[in-house]
């Protein structure tokens, strides 16, 4: 029996002497060499006790072997559990005890934070820094180069990736081998990549996007990447030149569009740019094309998606639009409420199905069943609308998300901690438009009875148990929050209030 997720992505498809990742300094790292160092950790993992389907936390820098540890989770049949590096503590043990990861893997720096976390969870500590030393690198060394991979169907778990939830808590969202695969050839096709691409990747490579988007498709291609630590402007235009292709988020394009050196010239050789995670306003698709000649391809996805549509290669690529169905992949416009399917032009829930779609949310029956139908409808809480031509376009969300420089952030866990700070009654937390970040997090506060609230005091005892990017930039005290006549909090209301305090 196969492993359709190692032999697909890692299998012995490219020469072994291909460069697959250029490095800071020169430095390159080849297939054979990225793949013989995977044979060494996925032994390393088998000998730690882990068997086929246990989860691997893995909290780590940047770098060749955080994505070595996700080929080595494929080759012995493990589940990969990436986390974002800017999780705090007390965000990663919630991670580990939901999960239930029997081994967790930090930079050696976090070592002493995470140790007693982990040993309340009974998962096993091991270090792995960015230059590739660590204790779990140290036992990996003791390892030959050849693993016998380990035998899995396309239904087997691959990867849990975590995505907030509106009611505070995170959920597990559970992707098979089947749903990266479909989605990594669906879009290797449509993008048309080929060993002869090199990708630029800045994006953090424990996300969807940086992660299954860019790399799986890189990987199914034989090419190349670029793979920067993370992204700088200064470094992506020194990169350009040696690169044919780039992905990002938003923020990305608008930076690098303000600095003068980003043109027609030093992006003439490119063959693609593309945009998604969070919405591209079309005014930076146009300038795009008036600074570059270049069209951004602008898609749209979902950790429990994968990459749902997509504007076309060949054909118009729409400003303000996020493109077609992948496909295999379906995609319907619905009522909210009744769930009845809307007419062409109608706005409405975004609906999807197909390989793509995930299988559920790690444990949380009851919220796998509030999200994903029967029938295998799994309503994304986008709202969109297609037009005349088939063309989708996100037009808001019916979920209370704030998508800051692509980075989710879900208002209810913020709003939990201020709650719970000392003279505070309640709070709301909405998103307001950003120039760099497309939307920044404000907190407003309503004092409890008496009280004046010390915001300097909540802000750093919140930065205790909230990573940073999920911090309200932003904290506003006023006498009472609007509501409606339900009782129910008007966001929007608060939004327009303080549409301007990042302009
Ligand atoms: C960093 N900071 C942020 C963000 N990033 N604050 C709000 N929102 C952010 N996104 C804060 C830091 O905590 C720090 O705060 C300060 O900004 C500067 O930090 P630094 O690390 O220098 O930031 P940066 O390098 O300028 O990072 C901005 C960034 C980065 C490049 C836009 O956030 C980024 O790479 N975003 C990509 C996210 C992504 O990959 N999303 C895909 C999700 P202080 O100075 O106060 O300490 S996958 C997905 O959404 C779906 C599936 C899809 O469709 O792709
Ligand atoms: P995540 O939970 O990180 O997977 O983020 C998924 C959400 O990002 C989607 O539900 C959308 O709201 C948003 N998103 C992704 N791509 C786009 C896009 N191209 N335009 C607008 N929103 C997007």
């Amino acid at each position: 029996m196969a492993n359709p997720l190692y032999d697909g992505l890692f299998g012995q498809h490219v020469g072994r002497d291909t460069v697959f990742l250029h490095l800071p300094d020169e430095r390159t790292l080849t297939y054979a060499a990225f793949l013989d160092m995977a044979a060494q950790y996925a032994a390393a993992l088998t000998d730690m006790g882990l068997a086929p389907g246990d989860r691997v936390a893995v909290q780590i820098a940047k770098s060749p072997h955080a994505l070595v540890i996700y080929a080595a989770c494929a080759q012995a049949g493990l589940v990969f559990l990436p986390l974002n590096t800017a999780y705090t503590a007390d965000e990663v043990a919630y991670f580990l005890e939901n999960s239930g990861a029997r081994v967790v893997l930090v930079d050696s720096g976090k070592r002493d934070a995470i140790l007693p976390i982990a040993d309340r969870c009974r998962a096993q500590l091991e270090t792995l820094d960015a230059d590739g030393t660590g204790s779990f690198a140290t036992k990996a060394a003791g390892f030959p180069p050849h693993y016998d991979t380990v035998p899995r169907s396309e239904d087997d778990l691959a990867a849990l990736l975590y995505t907030s939830g509106t009611t505070g808590r995170s959920k597990g969202a559970m992707l098979s081998q089947k749903n990266l695969l479909s989605n990594a050839r669906a879009l290797q096709s449509e993008w048309r990549f080929t060993a002869q691409d090199v990708l630029l990747h800045a994006l953090p490579i424990f996300h969807t996007h940086g992660l299954f988007v860019a790399t799986n498709i890189t990987l199914l291609a034989g090419g190349q990447m670029i793979f920067l630590p993370k992204f700088s402007v200064d470094q992506m235009i020194d990169a350009l030149p040696r690169a044919t292709t780039m992905m990002g988020v938003p923020t990305f394009y608008t930076r690098l569009l303000a600095d003068n050196r980003f043109d027609a010239a030093l992006t003439r050789h490119m063959r693609l740019f593309i945009s998604g995670s969070a919405p591209l306003l079309a005014e930076t698709h146009v300038q795009f094309e008036r600074q570059t000649g270049h069209r951004i391809l602008e898609r749209y996805g979902m950790t429990e998606t994968n990459m749902i549509t997509s504007n076309p290669y060949d054909g118009e690529r729409r400003a303000g639009t996020v493109g077609f169905p992948l496909p295999d992949v379906e995609v319907k416009i619905t009522d909210s409420t009744t769930g009845a399917t809307l007419p062409r032009g109608a706005i409405g829930e975004i609906e999807v199905r197909g390989p793509n779609v995930f299988q559920g949310y790690w444990q949380m029956p009851d919220k796998t069943a509030e999200e994903l139908r029967p029938d295998g409808f799994f309503i994304t809480g986008d709202l969109g609308q297609i037009d005349a031509d088939g063309y989708l376009s996100i037009v808001g969300r019916n979920k209370d998300l704030i998508i800051s420089g692509g980075y989710n952030i879900y208002p209810k866990e913020i709003e939990l901690l201020l709650d719970a700070e000392a003279g505070i009654l309640e709070s709301a937390v909405i998103g307001v438009p950003h120039p760099d970040f497309g939307e920044s997090v404000v907190g407003v506060l309503v004092a409890a009875p008496g009280q004046t609230p010390d915001l300097d005091a909540i802000r750093s005892s919140i930065g205790t148990s909230l990573a940073r990017f999920k911090q309200p930039q932003k904290l506003v005290v006023l006498p009472e929050l609007p509501r409606n006549t339900m009782g129910k909090v008007q966001k929007k209301a608060l939004r327009e209030q303080f549409a301007d305090v990042f302009a």
